[in-house]
């Protein structure tokens, strides 16, 4: 993977992770076989996507004031998490005085169309690894890092079958958001696998 030169984040990228036949036929199983659901939020609203989340026994996490409790891995999940934990950089680990560890749980983000979209927020729950891998599918999607400033840091078209990967010191630094665009029809999904420490 290809490093992403930005002062106080640490990112990866690999444009072409998945062949396109490949993503597409992920794309279609994922669609029809996950759990979607669209969250509540505390204020009677809900999220404005539908989320899925799987992974080990024991990797509850909050966020939000919401309990995300994992399902059972399917197996085109689990084989798509191996072959990321593959890509994934040692120095990912290493620069941070970790040990290579797996990932453990995935967050699935379907946006069915371009009015759906995630807030600029950082994943830096207690209970989450610093490492996150980042798999997209379907028509591209504008996903940008802000600064605590507000500057944006980076921009970019993630494609069908692309990988990014932020480590180190990326949440703590920077902000990530997939903003509303209302062109777009058709759905988008994004799979976050991460690694999650019960407390
Ligand atoms: O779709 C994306 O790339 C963003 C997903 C995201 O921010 C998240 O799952 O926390």
């Amino acid at each position: 993977m290809e490093p992403v030169a930005i002062p106080g984040a640490e990112i990866y990228y690999e444009e072409r992770f998945l062949s396109s036949e490949e993503a597409t036929t992920l794309f279609n199983t994922l669609l029809a076989k996950c759990a979607w659901k669209r969250r509540k939020t505390s204020f009677k609203g809900s999220v404005p996507r539908d989320e899925a989340y799987y992974g080990d026994p024991g990797t509850n996490y909050t966020y939000s004031r919401s309990e995300y409790k994992p399902l059972a891995w399917i197996p085109e999940l689990l084989s798509l998490k191996a072959r990321v934990e593959e890509a994934t950089p040692t120095e990912a680990y290493a620069k941070s005085n970790l040990s290579t560890v797996p990932y453990n749980a995935v967050l699935c983000n379907l946006y069915r169309n371009g009015h759906d979209s995630v807030g600029l927020h950082a994943d830096a729950e207690p209970e989450m690894g610093p490492v996150i891998a980042s798999v997209s599918l379907g028509v591209e999607r504008l996903f940008r890092l802000k600064g605590n400033d507000g500057g944006v840091a980076f921009a970019e078209r993630l494609p069908h079958g692309s990988l990014l990967i932020m480590a180190g010191h990326t949440q703590k630094n920077f902000k990530h958001e997939v903003s509303k665009e209302p062109d777009i029809s058709q759905p988008r999904i994004n799979l976050t696998f991460r690694r999650i420490e019960s407390r």
